[in-house]
């Protein structure tokens, strides 16, 4: 295990790792009561992690990957039916979760495991193998429910330190985000990353733009957000004096898991004379790319392929594509490394998502510059849909919305939102013509079963979808206006 944390067993024991608000760990006590996780964990081969923003999710996580165990982060505000397939999917022999979490139904006949941080448990030799699962993450793809990617250690490694190197990134630097801990960017980048490298993370428990300014203020060096939050600091900005000598004085500004709308890019540089840094990175494939800290900047980049990813452009007919012209569009597919190994119980999705030469399909298009920076251009399906940074699948909710008595047909759509890059849409065909139900009540309705972030923000009822001459629905067609 030292392989992955060096710092937790070997490292600047005084020294802070994790503030949550006014709780904090150093680096001694996070390796006691992770070694304390460890102890309870070890022999298991997968935990669920109550993934709240709390120091206990943190110590849970790595107590886990101490033991050699692979951790499957749960969504606190996990609705019923998503709540549902993750258990049965991954099958978890333990939940770890703080001492005072209520925990939901779905999860009574778990063995629970609470997590102290003030425990202290030695920290166990490290026996896992590189290959071995870290994490289990859970992702939306176009239809059905979400399939869990395993992600192996050496991914881990692999992505935090080839970001390290493009970034700069040492145990000098102190790390601000306000995102959620059951995904990539939070989980991996956020929290992992910053106790790979011996440094510090200080988690707002959630995204503000006050918290963002009094951390970059009071000591912290780099900043991760969504575009979604980008985009509230750009707005803020011109009335904050504060947050402009924040961002002003941060080492790194780094945005991902959507793309940067160039607007909000320039508003944050003419405020505040510091260009944000994007990468690119998927569940399934951690960093693919990055701008580097010692590059050009150019609003709508993602930077150059890390070190150990190889990454092609192909056509539609698998043929590579070798131009550096900013024009031909290809999908990117990525070896290396940084690659999950399969999604978890899904032999059909896990084949059909590579090629026969192991090269994971993205779905991502994009173009290639001259001095071979990569732009995201759009991606492949119109069934997923990227709202506030989360990836959110139409087929999901459409099939959440068929469960309400009041819909007979449903389809879903994402339209451009300045806030949140997409927003959901939902079009029904009422099943009662005369009292369709309301955007407030099949929003509440998908949030209870799916997750909040999940819900549609608009419903447009009509009398019939548009499909074609096989009873498709024509999506193209559902246009407001
Ligand atoms: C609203 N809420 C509801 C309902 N409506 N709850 C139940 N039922 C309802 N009908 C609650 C919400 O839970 C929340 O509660 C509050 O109302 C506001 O919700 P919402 O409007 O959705 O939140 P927001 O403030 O607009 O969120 C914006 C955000 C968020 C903070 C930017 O979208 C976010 O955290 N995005 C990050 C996504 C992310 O990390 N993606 C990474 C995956 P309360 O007020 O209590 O909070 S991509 C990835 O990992 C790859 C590898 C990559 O490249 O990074
Ligand atoms: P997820 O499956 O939730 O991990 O989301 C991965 C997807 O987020 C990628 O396939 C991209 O479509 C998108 N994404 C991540 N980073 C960026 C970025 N910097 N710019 C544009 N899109 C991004």
């Amino acid at each position: 295990m030292s392989f992955l944390f060096p710092a937790v067993t070997d490292g600047p024991g005084e020294r802070v790792a994790l503030r949550f608000g006014d709780r904090s760990l150093t680096y001694a006590q996070l390796a006691a009561a992770a070694g304390a996780v460890a102890a309870r964990v070890r022999g298991h081969e997968r935990v669920a992690v109550w993934a709240a923003p709390a120091p206990e999710t943190a110590v849970g996580v790595v107590g886990t990957l101490l033991a050699g165990a692979a951790a499957v982060p749960l969504n606190p505000r996990s609705g019923e039916k998503e709540l549902g397939h993750i258990l049965g999917d991954s099958a978890p022999s333990l939940v770890l979760a703080a001492a005072g979490d209520a925990l939901p139904a779905a999860l009574a006949g778990r063995e629970r495991v609470d997590v102290d941080v003030r425990a202290s448990g030695p920290v166990p030799e490290d026996h896992a193998d590189d290959g071995d699962p870290a994490l289990i993450v859970y992702t939306s793809g176009t239809t059905g429910p979400p399939k869990g990617a395993v992600i192996p250690r050496r991914a881990v490694a692999a992505t935090l330190d080839a970001l390290a190197g493009a970034w700069q990134w040492t145990g000098e630097d102190v790390l601000v985000h306000g995102l959620p801990l059951f995904h990539v960017h939070g989980l991996v980048l956020g929290v992992l990353g910053p106790l790979r490298r011996g440094g510090a993370v200080r988690h707002l428990g959630r995204f503000t733009t006050e918290g963002v300014a009094r951390e970059l203020n009071g000591g912290a060096t780099m900043l991760f957000g969504v575009p979604t939050m980008y985009h509230r600091i750009a707005e803020a900005l011109p009335g904050d004096p504060e947050l402009v000598k924040a961002l002003a004085g941060a080492r790194l500004l780094v945005s991902g898991s959507a793309a940067l709308p160039v607007h909000d890019h320039e508003r944050i540089a003419a405020a505040t004379g510091r260009r944000v840094i994007e990468r690119y990175g998927m569940t399934e494939t951690l960093m693919n790319t990055s701008v580097r800290v010692d590059g050009e900047v150019r609003a709508g980049s993602v930077g150059l392929p890390l070190p150990g990813v190889e990454l092609r452009l192909v056509d539609e007919d698998g043929t590579e594509i070798t131009a550096y012209d900013g024009e031909t569009v290809g999908e990117i597919q990525v070896r290396g490394p940084n690659l999950f190994t399969g999604y978890l119980n899904r032999p059909d999705a896990t084949a059909a998502a590579f090629t026969a030469d192991g090269f994971f399909r993205t779905g991502d298009m994009a173009v290639r510059d001259g001095d071979g920076q990569i732009r995201l251009v759009g991606r492949k399906a119109t069934d997923l849909i990227k709202s506030g940074g989360y990836k959110i699948g139409a087929g999901e909710i459409e099939n959440a919305l068929l469960e309400h008595p009041g819909v007979r047909e449903a389809a879903v759509t994402g339209e451009p939102d300045p806030d949140l890059g997409e927003r959901i849409v939902a079009w029904i065909v009422p099943a009662n013509p005369q009292s369709p139900p309301g955007t407030e009540e099949l929003a509440g309705h998908v949030a209870r079963r799916l997750a909040p972030h999940k819900r549609p923000r608009v419903v447009r009822v009509l009398d019939a979808l548009p499909r074609n001459d096989m009873g498709k629905i024509m999506k193209r067609a559902l246009r407001h206006g």
